[in-house]
């Protein structure tokens, strides 16, 4: 371990833990509270819940001298995203059973079921394991859901990575019998000696991401990654892949020694080394990342501390051969391309836009009903996108028009007439559930749009590639810091303005100003997006603009 500092308080419950299984059971089966011991809460993240409390309601019942709503949110990993039209339909059923009814599609293609009460977790959990699904490692200081891009058109090359991907998850995924004992029915059993080959009895100093990409896409974000693999492909096929490490965005407002950072990429390994690759990164990472203070132990700081060098030196050491240095390769864009898209084997997907990922039906928009009208005829997969969107993939094209039909009846078809801005913006949960969040961001994104589109079309700028994103607090959910315009959430109605992003995913944007209301915010935009009409350069994005000029970036601080 890298520190002789006291260890945090969480590597203690980790320790004490029995790989895992604390006292959840009795934790659950407790029908004095709708809570969890703070053991157990740590612990649940394990296995895929956290605990919660309806903060709509939070002083009410303060002031009426009761507990907090206490409700659970569990979180299915999907590695890639993928699904059966069949596990969509289970899980849409396990929401409206167990949960609150919404189905929270995430920024990691994750789902989320919100609203779960106490007594129902074991229920629900049940339900997912005999769906084929797991909610284990989507949370906690392990590996998370493992990211690739879904890539629809080159279905071949999305297959190789993809497949690889999943060598990765199954090396990373933790190998605790408590899982299947807690939730799964397996005999408890004394724990073993040695049930975490990988991470040993403590597990990681903090949460660890692994994402895939094949370039020109971005659209996992692969620069927000702790570990990369971003392929290097040569007449369709994969002949190895790039490794970026150190990769994470969340930072406290107003402590420097918390940043985002973008991963940097070290080194090229082949396809056969890409999972001891993980394996000995996840290694470094368990054996030097900070176990004293939980702000400063994610694996970016370990990346920084020893260096970059250190890092490739120690990886190639434990590999026992010298990664070649990386190869070169360009990412076009970020985000989602909606709507139809054929495939190279013929077969059709269709990418459907799904407001900050939650699957209801609100208003004309039908997209609880919709998707799963879709699901009871598909016969593919869905894929959940790291942007929050839905792929109907793997469509036989005389199957389109059916599907078309679901989607205008539903309400569904209004993606084709979206505007840039509209259609890259993303928003993380924040408010109600979200115990972390500082200022609404799901709930107020719309009302935002609504006003900042008027500013674009004055200026002329309506059908720009605009990227905005909204996170209640700096932790940096909807990956803000990679955007041109970022709002992160301070106090009710009052946001950090970042600008400055870019537009594929490899450049952080700036603080601009550090609290702000709405209306200055918005005046803000108002004279910069003015002077972005007025004054860039042909096809020049506006974060761009805004280095060239000096609002941001080494002009702006020189
Ligand atoms: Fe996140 C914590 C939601 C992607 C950085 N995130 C949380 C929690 C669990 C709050 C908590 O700890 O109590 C949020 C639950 C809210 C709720 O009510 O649902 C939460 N994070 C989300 C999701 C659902 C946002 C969304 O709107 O889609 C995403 C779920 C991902 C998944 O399926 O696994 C989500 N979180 C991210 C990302 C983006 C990514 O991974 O690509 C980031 C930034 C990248 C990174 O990790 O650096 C991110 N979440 C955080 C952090 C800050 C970590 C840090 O290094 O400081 C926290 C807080 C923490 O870990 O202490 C956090
Ligand atoms: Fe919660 Fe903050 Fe993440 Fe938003 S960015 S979901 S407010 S932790």
């Amino acid at each position: 371990m890298s520190t002789d500092k006291p260890l945090s308080a969480v590597e203690h419950i980790k320790g004490a833990s029995r790989f895992l299984r604390g006292t959840i059971e009795g934790s659950l089966a407790d029908p004095v509270t709708g809570a969890v011991t703070e053991e157990d809460r740590q612990l649940l993240k394990f296995h895929g819940i956290y605990q919660q409390d309806d903060r709509d309601i939070r002083h009410e019942r303060a002031e009426q001298k009761l507990e907090p709503d206490y409700i659970f949110m569990v979180r299915i990993r999907l590695p890639g995203g993928i699904l059966t039209p069949a596990q969509w339909l289970a899980v849409d059923g396990i929401a409206q059973r167990y949960a609150g009814g919404s189905v929270r599609l995430t920024t990691r293609q994750s789902i989320q079921l919100h609203y779960v009460p106490k007594r129902n977790v074991k229920d629900a959990m049940r339900a997912i394991g005999e769906a084929g699904l797991s909610t284990i490692a989507a949370c906690g200081d392990v590996s998370r859901n493992v990211v690739v891009t879904p890539l629809p058109e080159q279905s071949a090359l999305h297959r190789i990575a993809y497949d690889k991907a999943l060598e990765v998850v199954e090396a990373l995924t933790p190998k605790t019998g408590a899982y299947r004992e807690i939730w799964r029915g397996a005999p408890a059993g004394e724990p073993g000696e040695n049930e975490e080959p990988l991470y040993g009895p403590v597990y990681l100093p903090r949460k660890f991401k692994v994402g895939f990409v094949v370039p020109p896409l971005n659209d996992i974000d692969i620069f927000a990654q702790d570990l990369g693999f971003i392929a290097i492909t040569r007449s369709k096929q994969i002949v190895g892949y790039n490794v970026a490490v150190g990769g994470g965005l969340g930072m406290t407002h107003g402590d420097p020694k918390t940043y985002p950072r973008l991963a940097t990429t070290i080194a090229f390994c082949t396809p056969e080394q890409v999972v001891a690759v993980a394996e000995h990164i996840v290694g470094i990472q368990r054996d030097h990342g900070d176990r004293s203070d939980r702000s400063h132990a994610r694996f970016k700081y370990t990346v920084d501390d020893r260096g970059v060098d250190w890092i490739k030196a120690e990886l190639d050491r434990r590999l026992g051969v010298v990664l070649e240095p990386p190869k070169p390769f360009e990412l076009t864009h970020t985000g989602d391309r909606l709507g139809w898209i054929e495939g190279e084997d013929g077969r059709m997907h269709l990418t459907l836009f799904v407001p900050s990922g939650r699957v209801v039906d609100r208003d004309g928009q039908r997209f609880r009903s919709g998707i799963n009208a879709i699901a009871r005829v598909h016969e593919g997969e869905f894929r959940v996108t790291a942007n929050q969107n839905l792929i109907v993939a793997g469509v036989a094209k005389e199957k389109v028009a059916e599907i078309d039909r679901i989607v205008a009846e539903h309400g569904l078809d209004f993606y084709a007439s979206l505007k840039p801005l509209r259609r890259n913006a993303m928003s993380c949960v924040a408010f109600p559930t979200c115990g972390l969040a500082m200022a609404e961001s799901e709930r107020y994104l719309p009302e935002f749009l609504a006003k900042l589109e008027p500013i674009l079309e004055k200026h002329g700028l309506g059908d720009e590639d605009i990227l905005l994103r909204i996170t209640g607090c700096p932790n940096g959910c909807a990956r803000p810091y990679l955007a041109e315009i970022a709002l992160v959430g301070r106090a009710p109605g009052r946001y950090a303005l970042f600008l400055g992003g870019g537009l594929t995913g490899e450049r952080l944007n700036e603080l601009y100003a550090p609290n702000l209301g709405e209306a200055e915010i918005l005046a803000t935009l108002d004279q910069l997006l003015g002077d972005y009409a007025k004054d860039r350069k042909p096809g020049e994005p506006f974060g761009d603009f805004l280095h060239r000029t000096g609002v941001v970036g080494a002009a702006a601080t020189a």
